[in-house]
């Protein structure tokens, strides 16, 4: 029995990747030194792992920017666009195709799977070639090799590796990347004999793309692609690795396939591996990696449980090693550095180092017996206790309370039609009512005013005094801009889950919690560690000042519930449904709040809506119940004529169209200038009877569309919805924009609504 992780948080302890790479970025920081500080981080990572009693490290997970990217480079699927850069420098090259340049856009960045982790998207198509560089894959290894390691290349199989690519532009509309498996898999074989030659006893090819819900070609390719690549003369041991659920019909597939190892993930909806395990006969003869630490949440294994899985599994594989679900990447690295968390919670707490300590116990365990771990088992069987006994994680009161919701809770007493009638009495807008998504950028003088509050340079007083005035400037330019429905800007917001999760009870903030959400861009996502309640009003203070500096409705600003949970860290001791109504209740009441200060608009943003939506099909249903129903809980228990928006940034709404209707909010405002309206037509194709805001300035860019390119989307948009439905907003906040750019295209949007009004008066 052996220990093994499949990744390792990449940024170091103070995040020195982050800074080496933009700095490299800048001219600060030469290629030599970039290489050198990746080197020392590469090393120190894996002494730490070793230390840790992680006893087989991983190599080639290590990054710059994304391994997905990373692959792309080994297998040489460089689009047309990126190949003279790459030629140029290969260095550069690599980071043109992650960030683009001025001539030449990036990759597409999409979601990993159901984790907070973005990757480059492969761009393939019928003239793609490929060709092997495995120098990043040998290099990594070599080193490890030279520290007397036992080391073992984990690379992105070629199954995952086409499943997730996107079709090149020019591509046939109907061409399948997965069609290029055969000219893949020597590249793939070419990069095995190199890494044999180098060292590698073992391989891992991650494929985690089955672990969805896939067709019987899609099966039947990663049969062909493991037959292929087992048959080879000139190869490493194969271990076929697989994470965040359950491999279902693929089990089979690999399980008969010539390669020497698979690795399951046997934690949460993963756990089901163990029973189709049984049921496919085991792995007789194989090596068996049982992920049966948690890598994506940050609590404490139960030691006790794992050891009885993986007595359970000792059966059912030729030999049984341990190790976490999933790469660590997605935790952060040290919960020791959390020194100002409760020490009471802090004992519940694994990070990155934790899990390897914990795989190296359980390890240890199953090699000779529970009775050589007792003193780790007896403080894991205190902690877990005091876990379940602490009045932090069982509230009476917040749980009589969601005890007692009914569903009338979760339902506006009125219906839409009867809603609108209210609010158009109420709130007097114009047809075509324009209005923003909330945030207006946010400048250096702010970060500073927040970085000087941190450090104790300006009181508490003095900050407001700041917040305040950076209100009253954001007001007063709506209104001049004839905007109709305003907002106060959200200055005293760094991270809106953040800011949310330091006023609720129930929450823990880290101070080191990093984790990579992609390129050199991490988050510090809060932990959801105990029962949610909200102690005192959150954002009355600031929508209420805004309000009071004019007569046009102030929009308040909330995140809602499902984009609570997405974005942080969630308790694994209870289901996300009751983790969700805890936050929904403590939402209603901030909104009843809002409402009582004189705020007629509201809105609960929910962007995280369609990226938690579960992998395999079968789970879908019941996780849009819970979630549409945690909003709805938190947005309906105001007046008829209190009017509720919601806004998502994502495009591909598709797979929840309906669940949007279920949220029956008054006004949805949604991503839609790149995409020409697509979303305006969807919703009308779904019959959607509410208000929409598509929106027709596209913030990602810092291109400002004039006025006449927002009035022709405002008329795209009329086609779909009619004029009394329709609202006019930009795609998304503007918290990263610059003034001026927000300036002019709020100045161009405003007038594209008023030339779209004339014309519909025009026309009677
Ligand atoms: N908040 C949280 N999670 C998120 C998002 C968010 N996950 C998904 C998506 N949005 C991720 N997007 C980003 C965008 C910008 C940054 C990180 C994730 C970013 N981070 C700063 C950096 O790395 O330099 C650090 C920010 C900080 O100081 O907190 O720019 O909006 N919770
Ligand atoms: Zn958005």
């Amino acid at each position: 029995t052996t220990t093994t992780v499949y990744g390792y948080p990449r940024q170091g302890p103070d995040r020195e990747l982050k800074k080496a790479v933009e700095g490299y970025w800048q001219g600060r920081v030469t290629a030599d030194q970039l290489r050198l500080t990746a080197a020392g981080l590469r090393r120190a990572a894996w002494r730490q792992l070793v230390g840790d009693g992680v006893r087989e490290v991983p190599t080639g997970d290590f990054s710059y920017y994304d391994h997905v990217l990373d692959t792309s480079v080994m297998v040489g699927a460089v689009p047309a666009r990126h190949r003279a850069a790459v030629a140029a420098d290969p260095l550069d090259g690599y980071f043109a195709m992650a960030r683009g340049t001025r001539d030449v856009a990036p990759l597409e960045m999409t979601k990993w799977f159901d984790t907070n982790y973005h990757y480059l998207v492969p761009e393939l198509g019928p003239d793609t070639v490929f060709s092997a560089d495995s120098r990043k894959q040998v290099g990594e290894l070599a080193e490890a090799l030279s520290l007397g390691l036992t080391a073992r290349p984990v690379l992105v199989g070629p199954v995952t590796f086409l499943l997730l690519a996107k079709p090149a532009a020019d591509a046939p509309t109907d061409f399948v990347p997965l069609t290029l498996l055969d000219r893949l898999l020597p590249v793939y074989a070419e990069v095995l004999a190199d890494l044999r030659a180098a060292g590698a006893e073992w391989v891992q090819l991650d494929e985690p793309a089955l672990v969805q819900d896939r067709t019987p070609a899609e099966l039947n390719a990663a049969a062909r692609a493991y037959r292929d690549l087992g048959a080879l003369a000139d190869r490493p041991k194969l271990l076929v690795a697989s994470y965040f659920d359950r491999l279902g019909e693929a089990l089979p597939v690999l399980a008969k396939a010539p390669v020497e190892g698979l690795a399951l993930d046997f934690t949460g909806p993963a756990a089901a591996n163990l029973a189709d395990l049984a049921a496919v006969g085991g792995l007789p003869g194989k090596r068996l990696v049982a992920g049966v630490v948690d890598g994506r949440n940050v609590w404490i294994n139960d030691l006790e449980r794992s050891l009885a899985t993986l007595a359970t599994l000792l059966g059912l594989a030729g030999r049984v090693d341990v190790a976490a679900s999933c790469s660590l990447l997605h935790v952060p690295l040290d919960a020791a550095a959390e020194r100002e968390v409760d020490p009471q919670v802090a004992r519940w707490l694994a990070f990155a180092r934790q899990k390897s300590e914990e795989v190296a116990t359980l390890a240890r365990g199953l090699a000779e017996g529970p009775g050589a771990v007792t003193a780790r088992l007896a403080a894991n069987r205190a902690a877990l206790a005091s876990r379940t006994a602490s009045a932090l994680t069982r509230d009476p009161a917040v749980r009589a309370r969601t005890a007692a919701v009914t569903e009338e809770d979760a339902r506006r007493a009125q219906p839409y039609i009867e809603r609108a009638a209210a609010q158009r009495a109420q709130l007097r807008l114009p047809l075509l009512p324009t209005t923003t998504i909330g945030s207006f950028p946010q400048t250096t003088e702010l970060r500073s005013a927040r970085a000087d509050l941190r450090a104790g340079r300006i009181d508490a007083a003095a900050y407001e005094g700041r917040i305040e005035a950076e209100v009253r400037e954001v007001v007063a330019f709506q209104e001049k801009a004839g905007l109709d429905v305003l907002v106060h800007g959200e200055p005293e917001r760094n991270d809106m889950v953040q800011y949310f999760a330091e006023r609720l009870d129930g929450y823990l903030a880290t101070r080191h919690g990093w984790v990579q959400s992609y390129g050199t861009r991490y988050v510090r996502p809060p932990v959801l560690a105990g029962d949610v309640s909200r102690p005192a009003p959150m954002t009355v203070r600031w929508t209420a000042y805004a309000q009071s500096l004019t007569s046009r409705p102030v929009k308040g600003m909330l995140t809602g519930p499902v984009t609570m949970l997405a974005w942080s860290f969630v308790r694994d001791d209870q289901p996300l449904a009751e983790t969700a109504r805890q936050v929904a209740l403590a939402l209603r009441d901030e909104v009843g709040d809002l409402e009582a200060a004189g705020t007629s608009v509201v809105q609960v943003d929910e962007p995280a809506l369609r990226e938690t939506l579960p992998l395999r099909a079968a789970g879908r249903a019941e996780y849009l119940a819970w979630a549409t129903e945690a909003f709805r809980l938190a947005t309906s228990g105001v007046r008829p004529d209190t009017q509720i928006h919601t806004h998502m940034c994502y495009a591909e709404f598709g797979d929840v169209i309906g669940a949007i209707d279920e949220l029956d909010a008054d006004v949805i405002s949604l991503e839609a200038a790149r995409s020409h309206m697509q979303v305006a037509r969807e919703l009308a194709g779904h019959g959607y009877p509410r208000e929409a805001g598509p929106g027709v300035y596209d913030i990602h860019s810092p291109r400002v569309p004039g006025p006449e390119e927002a009035a022709e989307l405002l008329r795209t948009g009329l086609a779909a919805i009619p004029a009394d439905r329709l609202w006019v907003n930009p795609d998304c906040g503007l918290k990263t924009r610059t003034w001026p750019e927000t300036r002019a295209a709020l100045e161009n949007l405003v007038a594209a609504a008023r030339t779209v009004r004339a014309e519909l008066a025009a026309r009677g």
